[in-house]
């Protein structure tokens, strides 16, 4: 198990370490690949924009896997690093802490370089002490033509990060409200590094993988109040990649492929049996690593689903009737759903429904755990009290028809 630390407090050996490993993978070319480790990234993040085949569209952006995809890229960068210095973790970038000490502390010559054109330090094109060898941009992969020398915006000014959006996105009671209220203020730091981070070929700035680890940070402290398969993705919706048991491209056994032509002949060859799924990647104890500021009080909580804290019953999941039908995609699951949000809790009994719906959702993931456990008390539970509950609230549903907007039958 290693531990992900924040970048800007890293001790200088180890801010050289991971500096060191970086441009390692940069000048490494594996026997029977076309460009270097560090460039086969770019391309891949450059790929997932735009697949064909089995899949189809961006399979790692504006979407569920957002988070399980770069999830799984980073996780792979960092296994990249660790097999140049086995004692290297990828660092996050706090952006969002609102301390300019953890926003501009890695914008230094000895670690990440400056903002503006990189001349000097890791990253200059030119070489340097730091770096003879250089770093160039390959211009294949250059969406945008920023050009073959890394180039940043001339300077930061951290009261334009977006660190209130950020921290407000870990108040988002329902994972697909979370999503998007992360990946926005993720988008805006891309743009206010400037540059080559703002394209979809960003990746060939490495702070791209200290920005995604820290992305990838505020994900993992999300699961700690909403653990779970159940918190990834509810109602399975998004393209081919997102859901929960979609592969993920390229790690899909060969079943998409990109249309990017510029990325195409850069792509590692990847094997057919090495396929990653968002449900592989939900638990980062299991991934072995954790962050140092991100834990549970007795371990990491991911598997052990738990009840979700907030106190608004709209919105959330039946996981009782989800457990008795197998599916939250069944019709009766679809209807106590409905039910509940647009007859019960918009009646004039709103309050007292709503004090009853947040004891029974306090009670009912553990209820729902066992059920997919135990066959026998699964359909105890589901003849004896989900069947005839489903029955009421249909009976009681078709007397109201008079009285709501839509007809239940
Ligand atoms: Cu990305």
């Amino acid at each position: 198990m290693h531990t992900r630390r924040n970048a800007a407090t890293l001790p200088a050996p180890d801010k050289a370490k991971l500096m060191n490993a970086i441009i390692t993978l940069k000048k490494t070319v594996k026997p029977g690949h076309t460009t270097n480790v560090y460039d086969e990234f770019v391309a891949i993040h450059y790929g997932v924009i735009s697949r064909l085949g089995a899949a189809s569209g961006d399979g790692g952006h504006g979407g569920p896997a957002f988070l399980a995809w770069h999830r799984e890229f980073i996780l792979r960068f960092e296994k990249a690093l660790q097999e140049v210095d086995p004692d290297v973790s990828l660092p996050y970038w706090k952006w969002e802490s609102g301390v300019s000490s953890d926003t501009d502390d890695v914008f230094t010559v000895d670690f990440l370089g400056t903002m503006g054109l990189q001349t000097s330090g890791y990253l200059s094109e030119a070489p340097t002490p730091q770096n003879p060898d250089g770093w160039q941009v390959d211009p294949q992969l250059d969406q945008g033509n920023h050009g073959t020398t890394l180039l940043r915006n001339n300077s930061m000014n951290p009261s334009t990060l977006p660190a209130t959006e950020a921290n407000n996105s870990l108040n988002e009671n329902n994972f697909h409200g979370f999503r998007p209220a992360l990946e926005g203020p993720h988008g805006t730091v891309h743009m206010r590094v400037g540059g080559h981070m703002t394209r979809m070929t960003s990746p060939n700035d490495p702070i791209f993988f200290l920005h995604h680890a820290n992305i990838d940070r505020l994900w993992a402290k999300w699961q700690l109040t909403h653990p779970g398969t159940d918190n990834y993705n509810p109602n399975n919706t998004g393209n081919v990649g997102h859901k929960l048991d979609d592969r993920m491209w390229p790690w899909d056994g060969g079943d998409s492929f990109t249309n990017i032509s510029n990325a195409t002949p850069l792509l590692p060859s990847i094997d057919a049996s090495d396929i990653r799924r968002p449900r592989d990647v939900l638990d980062i104890e299991a991934l072995d690593y954790v962050y140092d500021d991100v834990s549970g009080s007795s371990g990491w909580p991911i598997s052990n689903p738990s009840p979700n804290p907030t106190p608004n019953p709209s919105g959330q999941r039946c996981f009782i009737a989800t457990a008795a039908y197998g599916s939250e995609l069944e019709p009766p699951v679809q209807f106590l759903r409905e039910f509940r949000d647009d007859v019960v809790l918009k009646s004039k009994f709103k309050k007292t429904f709503e004090f009853i719906l947040n004891i029974y959702y306090k009670f009912s993931p553990p209820i729902a755990d066992q059920m997919r456990k135990n066959k026998p008390f699964k359909i105890i539970m589901k003849y004896s009290i989900v069947l005839p509950f489903v029955a009421l609230a249909r009976t009681s549903a078709f007397l109201l028809s008079p009285f709501t907007k839509r007809r239940w039958k």
